[in-house]
């Protein structure tokens, strides 16, 4: 049920599906880069699902300890990528444990596009993705994230929970800056609303770095790292996969927005259902959910300080802090 306060933050946000204006927003500081070749796509009349995969798109492409080929490895040393797309009529691809592959999101698109399934992993992932013309890149580690194994083989510690003792506020599985000093940015989620009203989303990630080899986690997950529904609105996640699996997170975010919560409000109902079942470990993690509904409004919460999204729309472009739990 709307109460007071939702309903005068709904009216406040009609702005963007009554004037048709279009908005992408998308998760940590590299969503700024990202959100440019989103807009070029919809302020041009494009449609949101080629804005989603174009803004994605220049994120796997740059250097990045999080996101693309030069991203982290698993504990073995192979760079592997998980990356989903959804658009405005439930069509859904996913990759996951992708190799080699320079645009997972792109195979993702080609999954739902042109095979009747939703979900494509490993091997299969990269034959189909060969198939399709996508040329395979050599199995080569990018110098900062060869840097960042070697000092991670010294001890070989695996950590499956997040490690956030860098509370410089930055994702759970980096830190702030590359050794080459570069702007580190984690997974990329995006969702965007086309000057049409229709929503599509996004999610790319090579996952937490030096992981068990196999590991998947929330991003190429339909419901948990992203979910599009054209009658409510659009979630993604960036964060401990793990637990954003647990909850079907962004579904979870989705049916609250049904429910008459705003985006803002149900992603702090779906973080405090992570707090209720982590409890004590919960302090020790970051989760995040962003979230757009159908009348335009957006809205983020996280577990821990420091997430922020980049918004980009008919007025503006800025990076917002989230506000968090702890
Ligand atoms: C994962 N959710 O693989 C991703 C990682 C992430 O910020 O979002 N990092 O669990």
């Amino acid at each position: 049920m709307l109460n007071k306060k939702d309903i005068a933050s709904v009216i406040k946000s009609d702005q963007h599906s009554l004037t048709g204006n279009p908005i992408v927003i998308s998760t940590w500081d590299a969503g700024l880069e990202a959100n440019k070749a989103a807009w070029k796509v919809l302020s041009a009349g494009g449609r949101a699902l080629d804005a989603v995969e174009e803004g994605v798109k220049v994120t796997e492409a740059s250097q990045s300890c999080c996101v693309g080929l030069g991203a982290n490895p698993d504990r073995d040393g192979f760079v592997t990528l998980d990356a989903c797309i959804m658009d405005e009529f439930f069509n859904c691809g996913s990759v996951a444990f992708l190799e080699k592959i320079k645009h997972p999101i792109s195979v993702a698109r080609r999954v739902m596009e042109k095979t009747p399934h939703v979900m494509l992993v490993g091997s299969g992932a990269q034959q189909f993705a060969i198939a399709e013309g996508f040329p395979l890149e050599e199995q080569k580690l990018s110098p900062d994230a060869k840097r960042s194994y070697d000092e991670w083989l010294k001890k070989s510690e695996y950590k499956p929970v997040i490690n956030i003792e860098d509370k410089k506020g930055h994702g759970p599985f980096t830190s702030l800056f590359s050794e080459s000093n570069e702007f580190n940015h984690d997974t990329i989620g995006m969702v965007a609303m086309d000057a049409n009203g229709n929503l599509s989303g996004s999610c790319t990630t090579s996952g937490m770095g030096f992981k068990m080899r196999g590991r998947v986690g929330d991003s190429p997950i339909i419901g948990a790292g992203l979910f599009v529904d054209n009658e409510v609105g659009a979630c993604t996640a960036t964060g401990q996969g793990e637990d954003v699996i647990r909850i079907s997170g962004s579904h979870t975010v989705i049916e609250l927005m049904r429910q008459g919560l705003s985006p803002a409000d149900a992603c702090k109902k779906a973080i405090e259902r992570i707090v209720k079942i982590k409890k004590e470990k919960a302090k020790d993690i970051q989760v995040a959910f962003l979230a757009l509904n159908k009348k335009g409004e957006i809205g983020s919460f996280a577990l821990q300080k420091g997430f922020s999204y980049a918004l980009r729309d008919n007025n503006t472009e800025k990076l917002i802090p989230a506000e968090s739990w702890f």
